[in-house]
Formats: C-alpha cells, structure tokens, sequence
C-alpha cells in the first residue's frame, strides 16, 4: 500500500495565491489592486524598497478603500518615484523634507480632524536615515502623542540615495561609504547604532511590526491589521539594496530572507509595549550564508577571513533568537 499524496496548487507567492479562496488571496492576486507604486519609476532593478513599499502601500490603500494620503521623507523610495515633474504614485503623495516625515503625516491628521474628516487616513513613511536617524525626534513625537498615523519605515540600512553612508541602522562590520574596510575592525563600528522597532514599542503605542520582503503576505497581513487601529503605529521592513549591499538584483528576496532565518533581524509583532507574535525560523542558517553574498562584508572572506568578526556577528544573531523565541 503506498499512501497518495495530494498537492494543492494555490499559484505562487508573486501572483498572490490567487487560485486560493477569495477570501485568503493577497492584494497583489486582484486586477483591481490599486498598483500605488507604478511603473515609470527609476528604482535599480531587484530594489527591495520599491517592492516593500508596492506591497505595504497597496495594502494600506485596499484596508482604507481608497481613501489615504501618503507623506514621505527624502531618500530613494522619494527620489526614483517623483522625478519632477513625474510620478509613480497613485494615491495623494506629499514629499517635505529628509527629517520630518512623521510631523508632515501628523499635520495632515491634525488638518483632517480640523476638517471633521473621519474617514481618509494617513501613511508616513521613509528609509532608515530619514527614520531612526534625522527623523527620530518627530517620529517619537509622532508616538507620544497619540497621533492617528501608520508609519512605515523601509530600512536597506544605510543612507543609499547619497551613496551609501552609514546610518543609525547600518549592522556592524558593513563597509559604507563612510566606514571603509580598514584598520583591525573594518568596516561600520560596534556597539553604535539602535533597534527602532523595539523603541517604538517602548512607547507603548497600538501597533508595531517588523517584516521583509521575503514574506509579502506576511508583509500585506500586518499593515492591514495595523490600518484597522487608529492611534501611532509603525512598522519596520526589511528592504535589500543591490547597489548598497553590492549583491546581485535576483538575490533581493533570499537576502531578505537569510537575514531572518539567520536571526539577524527578528520577525515580530507587539502592542502596548509587549512582544505579542514572533516569525519563527524555519530552516535556520549560518550567518554567513547571508554574509557572503554582499560586497560590503567582502573583508570578512579575504583576502583574509576573519573568523572573529563572523563569530561576532554569530553572537549578535545568536542572541536575536534567544531573546524572541525565534526557534
Ligand atoms: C537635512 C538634510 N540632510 C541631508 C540630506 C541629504 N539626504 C537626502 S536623502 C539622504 C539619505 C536617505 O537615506 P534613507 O533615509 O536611509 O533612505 P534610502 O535612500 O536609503 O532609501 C540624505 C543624507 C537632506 N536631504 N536633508
Ligand atoms: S540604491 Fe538601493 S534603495 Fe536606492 S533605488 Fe537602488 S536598490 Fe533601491
Ligand atoms: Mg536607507
């Protein structure tokens, strides 16, 4: 007797399962999706953030019906999107300055409130610079005071658009522009830097999530559930950057997701201040599976290898899945 197996064919990831139960389709799996990041754009071929932000901000638009305005900082996603006097966006879209994306989102919820308008809401959003760096204040601000807005920052950790400067969420060891793969501890340093996924839980505010690319369902999932609170909500994307990481375009959506089968960058949910949810991993990998494919961890593998710094940075991943559960 041999046991039959059935397969169920429910189309792939990309096309949004769209042979499943209407019900559980992606956003993607519609032709009425709202296609809110269009083509036209100049974003580099295989660019993790114009995928992340396609996928939150379709979501973001389909949870609202329609009815949302978008306020983004300065970075790539602002400059390959709106080359004057062009745009890719299909939805109300307004760009201010590097640093203050969040306050620009909270004045349009302040204006719409003035207005009586209870209906259209309201989406921040910019890279990891514009957020966990310059944007920080306006953000925390944002957090405190109960402002009703979504923010939704893309991190491909580092300041890309300028040419790939560190920011406060570049991982240590990474060689940037500005941390040059010199001296005896190459590249970004130690002991810098902040997790502004787990500060904006410190505020204690309705929502926040992290995500990657890797898992767009996951992604669509988690800003639709943020879009039915109301108050600060944030969420945090992992976005992969051929350019910046030196790494070949076809390999955006496994780097994301050997960062979090790696541990290095943890897969969560929390409200009010807790860890509610965490992605576990499934096929748990080396760290150096995911080091070993971008130039700008090069150094660690020559002309030398440095097996102290890859332990390190083990340690770092280590320490992520113990602390979240993540096996
Ligand atoms: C006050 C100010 N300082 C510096 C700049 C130059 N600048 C524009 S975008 C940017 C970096 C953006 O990095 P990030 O927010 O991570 O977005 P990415 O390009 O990586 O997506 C910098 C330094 C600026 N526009 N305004
Ligand atoms: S530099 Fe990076 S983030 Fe910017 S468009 Fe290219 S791949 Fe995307
Ligand atoms: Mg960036």
């Amino acid at each position: 007797m041999t046991e039959r197996i059935r397969f169920y064919q429910t189309g792939s990831f990309a096309v949004g399962n769209r042979l499943l139960d209407p019900a559980q389709r992606a956003v993607q799996s519609s032709p009425q999706r709202a296609n809110a990041l269009t083509c036209g754009h100049r974003a580099c071929q295989g660019c993790g953030e114009a995928l992340g932000a396609r996928y939150a901000i379709d979501a973001a638009l389909r949870a609202s019906g329609g009815d949302l305005i978008a306020a983004n900082a300065t970075g790539c996603l602002e400059v390959f999107s709106t080359p004057y006097p062009e745009s890719s966006w299909q939805l109300p879209w307004i760009h201010s300055l590097f640093g203050n994306a969040p306050a620009v989102a909270t004045g349009i919820a302040a204006a719409l409130r003035a207005k009586g308008n209870a209906h259209t809401r309201v989406v921040g959003q910019g890279g990891d610079g514009g957020t966990v760096d310059i944007g920080f204040a306006c953000l925390s601000g944002m957090f405190e005071r109960g402002d009703d807005v979504l923010y939704i920052c893309y991190d491909n950790e580092g300041y890309m658009n300028t040419g790939v400067q560190r920011s406060g969420a570049t991982p240590p060891a990474a060689r940037t522009a500005t941390t040059q793969a010199v001296g005896p501890e190459p590249g970004a340093p130690w002991g810098q830097g902040k997790s502004a996924p787990l500060i904006a839980l410190a505020h204690e505010i309705p929502y926040v999530a992290t995500a990657t690319i890797a898992d767009l369902r996951d992604l669509e999932a988690k800003v639709t559930r943020a879009m039915a609170l109301h108050g600060p909500r944030y969420i945090h994307i992992l976005v992969t950057c051929p350019l910046g990481w030196g790494a070949v375009s076809h390999d955006s959506v496994r780097l994301a997701r050997l960062a979090a089968e790696s541990g290095l960058f943890p897969v969560f949910e929390g409200a009010e201040g807790d860890v509610t949810a965490v992605t576990k991993i499934r096929h748990r990998v080396p760290v150096e599976a995911y080091l070993e494919r971008q130039r700008r961890f090069a150094h660690l593998f020559a002309p030398e290898r440095r097996d102290d710094v890859i332990a390190r940075i083990q340690a770092r991943a280590d320490r992520n899945i113990q602390r979240f559960g993540l096996l």
